[in-house]
């Protein structure tokens, strides 16, 4: 007996050496261990046995049992160990070859223009403020010097949501929320960047486009003061060799007001068909703001003056690169905009 069972445990080994897959493996434990098994059979036929053989042929039995246990568990495990490799090998990445290619976006030239704005009137010493695109009547039009009845509200007619609530027309409402917060204290140096909205639709004009304006207050501010602004803003914007010209003209919540003109950036001033041979093209409104607005924000205009401005983006994109169609802003053909990097 002990003869055959060491024969088994030869005879077991050479198999599981010889097996090369899981399914042969399951095979050999039946065949060996399973209750139909070689071992189980010999074990049947201890009974046989005398007394001083039995627990040698058992312990033998035992071992001969774990021994080809373990052996199985080795071969499975490096079974397991190189399909594991093998997969690895099938799926190598070369993580040094070069990725896809995605396609990277640009700047759409309104923010751009925007961007180049805000940076020009930082290095100034003022800071971004920001408000509702949807605003009140008062925001928008009464703080302005602009009341109900006032003709000069037909200049921008607008989108009402209720007779007292609207899309701004404008980004002023900006400035006044500012102006109410801070008051009385000075300076003020703001500009107010954003869309706004009018009920104009045609080649030169867009229902919705967008603005920055600024805000300047201080005990000491004059009409020389907005100039000198406003000539460092053009040749920041235009190039150095852009000339401004003031003319004079009206806006509800300004005192003097005026046109503000650049020197022509096509012909620099001797006419052409892009300033209609004026030399000169409008970029933005401005003026001295109106003491009437001051003291409804809460500033007292014995004490302060303040001058304010205001250009449309969309136009000043135009001029400055050379765009002939408003439209081409609102479009979003990449054709358009990818020659802006
Ligand atoms: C313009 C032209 C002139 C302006 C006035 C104000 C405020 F809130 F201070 F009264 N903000 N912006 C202003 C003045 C805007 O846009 C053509």
């Amino acid at each position: 007996m002990i003869e055959k069972l060491n024969t088994i445990k030869e005879q077991a080994f050479d198999e599981i050496s010889g097996s090369q897959d899981m399914a042969s493996l399951e095979k050999i434990k039946i065949k060996f261990l399973g209750k139909k098994g070689e071992l189980t059979s010999v074990l049947r036929g201890m009974g046989q046995l005398s007394s001083e053989e039995r627990p040698k042929v058992g312990k033998l039995a035992n071992e001969v049992r774990d021994s080809i246990q373990a052996f199985l568990d080795e071969k499975i495990f490096d079974l397991k160990q190189r399909a594991a490799e093998d997969r690895l090998k099938e799926e190598r990445l070369d993580v040094t070859l070069p990725g896809y290619k995605m396609g990277v976006g640009t700047i759409h030239p309104i923010s751009l223009v925007l961007n180049e704005i805000r940076e020009i009137f930082g290095g100034l010493g003022y800071s971004v403020a920001e408000g509702p695109e949807i605003e009140s009547d008062y925001y928008n039009f009464e703080a302005l010097n602009l009341p109900k009845d006032h003709p000069a509200r037909d200049m921008q007619d607008s989108f009402y949501i209720t007779p007292e609530v609207l899309l701004r027309t404008h980004t002023s409402p900006v400035q006044v929320r500012v102006m109410e917060k801070v008051a009385p204290k000075v300076p003020v140096r703001i500009i107010a960047p954003g869309k706004v909205y009018r009920r104009d639709d045609d080649a030169t004009h867009s229902p919705m486009f967008h603005q920055v304006e600024g805000l300047l207050i201080d005990r000491e501010v004059t009409l020389g003061d907005l100039k000198g602004t406003l000539l460092a803003f053009a040749k920041a914007m235009f190039g150095e060799r852009v000339e401004i010209r003031l003319r004079p003209s009206y806006f509800p919540f300004t005192e003097p007001s005026a046109e503000v003109d650049i020197s022509c950036v096509m012909c620099h001033g001797s006419g052409c068909r892009v300033c209609s041979g004026t030399g000169w093209l409008e970029i933005l409104g401005s003026g001295m703001v109106h003491p009437r607005v001051l003291e409804m924000s809460g500033y007292d205009p014995e004490k302060v003056r303040g001058f304010a401005f205001g250009m449309g983006v969309e136009r000043i994109a135009m001029l400055k690169y050379g765009i002939n169609d408003l439209r081409l802003f609102f479009d979003n053909d990449i054709r358009f905009l990818k020659q802006f990097k």
